[in-house]
C-alpha cells in the first residue's frame, strides 16, 4: 500500500523519484523470507546464560598426570609472549607457523612494504622538486610543454613491470592457500554459533568440542571459573581449547548454525568465513608446536567479540592421545580423509548422535588409565556438545 502510494507520487515527480521507488520495493521484496526465516533462529536456544556449569570441574583430576588431559579444564601448554597472540606496541604480522604464513610474511616484510616505501618516497621527492622549481616567482613566463613520449612510455610501463613483478608470487600464493588437503589430512570443523565456535573431528570419531570465552574474575559467581593468565590473554582465553597436530595437514572446514562468522588465527595466516548452509574449505599445516590464538573475524552481532579461538598445536603422538581421551578415534594410517561431512542438524550430523556418542564415551578407551575418561566431551566446562550453553 505505501509502496504504492510512493510509486503514485514518484511518476507524478519524475524519473528521479521513480528510481527511488524502484530502489524501496526491491529494498522491501527480500523482507518476507527474513522474517520467515526467524522461528528458525527463535528454536535454536538462544538466550542462555554465557556462565558455562562448572559441576564437573569439581569431580576433574587436581593436577592429571598427563597434560593432554589437562587441555580441557585446566590449561595444557601455557601461553607464550609474542607467539600466536598480539603484543602491545608491537605493529605488523604475528610470527608465523605456516608455510603460507611465512611466505606471505617474507612478501610483505621483502616485496610489498619496501615497493610501497620506495614509490611513496619517490612521488613525494618529485611532488617537492615541481613545488620548488617551478613555482610562480621563479618562472615568470610559463613553459608551454605538454607532451614528452619517452617519460610518457616510461611512466606507463613501470607500473606494469612492478605490478607484474608483484602478481607472480601474490598469485602463487593465492593458489596455495586454496589448495585441497592430501590424504591423511585431520579434518577440523569449525561451526560458528552466535557467539561461541563449537568443532567436530569427523576423520576421529565425529566427537564435539564447544569453546566459550573465559570470563574476567570479577564477572564471575562465586566458584566459577574465570580466566587466568595460564589460559590467555583477555578475550582470547578460551574455556576450551582445540588441539591440533603438529606437521600433518589440517583440512579445516567452516560452516555457521546462525549468521555468517569467520575462523580466523593470525599466526596461521588463516581466516575463512563460515557461512550458514554452505562448507568453505582451506588447508594448513602447522610447523611448530604452541597456543595459538584467534578471534572470530566477521561481524556477527552483540558478541562478536567475545567468541575467541584458542589452538594447542601438539605432537602427533599427543594428539593421539587427546582424541582417545576425548572418545575419538584415530583412523587407519593413510585412510583419505574424504569423510561426507553433513550440515548442522542434518540427518546423521554429530549433532544427532550426540546422544549414542556420550555413552559410547563413557566405555570408550583410556589414555591414561589413572584418570577416567570423561562421561562428556565437554570436560571441566560440561557445555553440551550442541546447543547453547553460552552466547
Ligand atoms: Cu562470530
Amino acid at each position: 500500500m505505501s509502496i504504492k502510494g510512493l510509486k503514485r507520487i514518484a511518476i507524478a515527480a519524475g524519473l528521479a523519484l521513480a528510481g527511488l521507488s524502484t530502489v524501496a520495493s526491491h529494498a522491501a521484496a527480500p523482507a518476507a523470507p527474513v522474517s520467515a526465516a526467524t522461528p528458525q533462529a527463535a528454536a535454536e536456544p538462544g538466550n542462555v546464560s554465557n556462565i558455562a556449569p562448572t559441576t564437573a570441574a569439581a569431580t576433574a583430576p587436581a593436577a592429571p598426570n598427563s597434560p593432554l588431559l589437562a587441555v580441557d579444564g585446566a590449561p595444557g601448554a601455557l601461553p607464550t609472549p609474542g607467539i600466536g597472540q598480539p603484543t602491545n606496541g608491537v605493529f605488523g604480522l604475528q610470527p608465523q607457523v605456516t608455510r603460507n604464513g611465512e611466505f606471505a610474511h617474507w612478501m610483505h616484510n621483502a616485496v610489498l612494504f619496501p615497493v610501497i616505501t620506495v614509490i611513496s618516497l619517490f612521488v613525494l621527492a618529485l611532488l617537492l622538486w615541481v613545488v620548488v622549481r617551478y613555482r610562480a616567482s621563479a618562472n615568470p613566463t610559463p613553459s608551454k610543454t605538454s607532451h614528452n613520449t619517452f617519460i610518457e612510455v616510461i611512466w606507463t610501463l613501470l607500473p606494469v613491470v612492478i605490478l607484474v613483478l608483484i602478481a607472480v608470487p601474490s598469485i602463487g600464493l593465492l593458489q596455495a592457500q586454496f589448495k585441497p588437503a592430501p590424504a591423511g589430512a585431520v579434518t577440523l570443523k569449525a561451526i560458528g554459533n552466535q557467539w561461541y565456535w563449537t568443532y567436530q573431528y569427523p576423520d576421529n570419531g565425529g566427537f564435539e568440542v564447544t569453546a566459550n570465552l573465559l570470563k574476567e574474575k570479577n564477572e564471575v559467581a562465586a566458584g566459577e571459573r574465570f580466566r587466568t593468565d595460564a589460559d590467555g590473554p583477555r578475550l582470547l582465553a578460551a574455556d576450551n581449547r582445540i588441539v591440533l597436530p603438529v606437521g600433518v595437514p589440517i583440512r579445516l572446514i567452516t560452516t555457521a548454525n546462525d549468521v555468517i562468522h569467520s575462523w580466523a588465527v593470525p599466526a596461521f595466516w588463516i581466516k575463512l568465513d563460515a557461512i550458514p548452509g554452505r562448507l568453505n574449505e582451506t588447508s594448513f599445516t602447522i610447523d611448530k608446536p604452541g597456543l595459538y590464538f584467534g578471534q572470530c573475524s566477521e561481524l556477527c552481532g552483540a558478541r562478536h567479540a567475545y567468541m575467541p579461538i584458542a589452538v594447542e598445536a601438539v605432537s602427533p603422538a599427543q594428539f593421539a592421545a587427546w582424541v582417545r581421551a576425548k572418545g575419538g578415534t584415530m583412523p587407519a594410517a593413510g585412510t583419505p580423509s574424504d569423510k561426507v561431512i553433513p550440515q548442522p542438524g542434518a540427518d546423521g550430523s554429530a549433532a544427532k548422535q550426540e546422544a549414542g556418542e556420550t555413552t559410547a564415551n563413557a566405555t570408550g578407551p583410556v589414555e591414561n588409565a589413572t584418570v577416567a575418561a570423561p562421561t562428556s566431551p565437554q570436560g571441566a566446562t560440561n557445555n553440551p556438545a550442541t546447543g547453547n550453553a553460552g552466547q
